[in-house]
């Protein structure tokens, strides 16, 4: 399947897998790009050497293209910035922020710049930028979010701009594939499918919970402190939304999630730590495969379009 997504960036199907700190590391991308779809690495807040290193280890493996994602409140985003056009990385993702600023090192370099936005002015600003495509977000994702909808933003977003638009939030199988593109998007996002995925490193408590999830099992927390973050309600998000009805200051708020995601993910700690997750979830049933993973959307995705001819 052809889209202006897949011939900027060279793969052979228009699913690109979310860059989600600590889950996408090599081995995750390394399979969604193998299976014909673009990998990305996720930062996180993760310092420039380690991310160094996870592009190296996926170039050990795979001739495809994969990307970087990079969450712009590291505060180590200056120095990974360099390292992508370093290491020869062609394609980045951004989010969590306004990378405007590394965008002329990008583009000199003949990165493909694709910024995660949550806006219809971000994604006018990126274009006016450079910006090669831009990741439309809508609120139904894990972790950090906007505040509108895919099913209103990624309309919105593709009037809005001339260069391709990608759909993400609330996207894991062939019917949120086709949906997306029915609004415009000429690709998807995907993450919280991903994250249970075999060659996902989550720690399996992570994976259980994601896979046991319902539609209503997420919360948001942040939302007073301007930071909303979804993840899969546990103690760690009901102290927090407690803390925060009772006005708990930005520090208090800081410290109860300092380092709980990484508790989640690598250590299983699902009790205390921060199980990001889509409002999706509920429809993970299963560990599989990526490869399998992509083929089930593409073939359901592409049979669901053509019905439309
Ligand atoms: O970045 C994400 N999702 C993320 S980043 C992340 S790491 C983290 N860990 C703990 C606490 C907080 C974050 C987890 N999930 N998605 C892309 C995204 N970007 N969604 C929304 C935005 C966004 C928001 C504001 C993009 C631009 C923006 O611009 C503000 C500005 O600077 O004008």
């Amino acid at each position: 399947m052809k889209t202006r997504v897949t011939e900027i960036l060279g793969i052979e199907y228009p699913i690109i897998q979310g860059g989600m700190a600590w889950v996408a590391e090599h081995h995750l991308a390394a399979a969604v790009s193998k299976a014909g779809g673009l990998g990305i690495i996720g930062a996180g807040g993760a310092p420039a050497e380690f991310v160094r290193e996870q592009i190296q280890l996926v170039k050990k493996v795979t001739d495809k293209p994969f990307g970087v994602n990079i969450m712009l409140m590291n505060p180590e985003a200056d120095a990974i910035a360099q390292v992508v056009v370093d290491e020869g990385v062609k394609v980045v993702t951004t989010g969590a922020g306004n990378p405007s600023k590394y965008m002329k090192l990008w583009k000199m370099a003949g990165v493909k710049v694709i910024p995660v936005i949550a806006s219809v002015a971000m994604a006018k600003l990126m274009q006016r930028g450079g910006a090669d495509a831009v990741v439309a977000e809508g609120m139904e994702s894990g972790g950090h979010i906007g505040s509108i909808t895919t099913m209103s933003l990624v309309p919105q977003i593709v009037d809005a701009v001339e260069i391709p638009v990608i759909a993400a939030g609330g996207i894991a199988d062939g019917r949120g594939f086709a949906a997306a593109f029915m609004l415009g998007a000429e690709a998807v996002q995907i993450g919280t499918r991903f994250v249970a995925a075999t060659e996902s490193i989550v720690h399996d408590n992570y994976k259980a919970m994601l896979i046991k999830a319902k539609d209503i099992d997420s919360a948001v927390t942040g939302m007073t402190t301007g930071h909303p973050v979804r993840s899969i309600r546990n103690k760690m998000t009901k102290e927090y939304l407690k803390m925060e009805k009772e006005g708990a200051d930005f520090m208090e708020l800081e410290k109860l999630t300092l380092g709980s995601l990484r508790k989640a993910v690598m250590e299983g700690d699902v009790v205390n730590g921060t199980v990001m997750a889509g409002q999706i979830a509920g429809l993970v049933k299963k560990e599989q495969p990526c490869k399998e993973i992509i083929t089930e959307i593409m073939e359901q995705g592409s049979l669901l379009l053509g019905k439309t001819d």
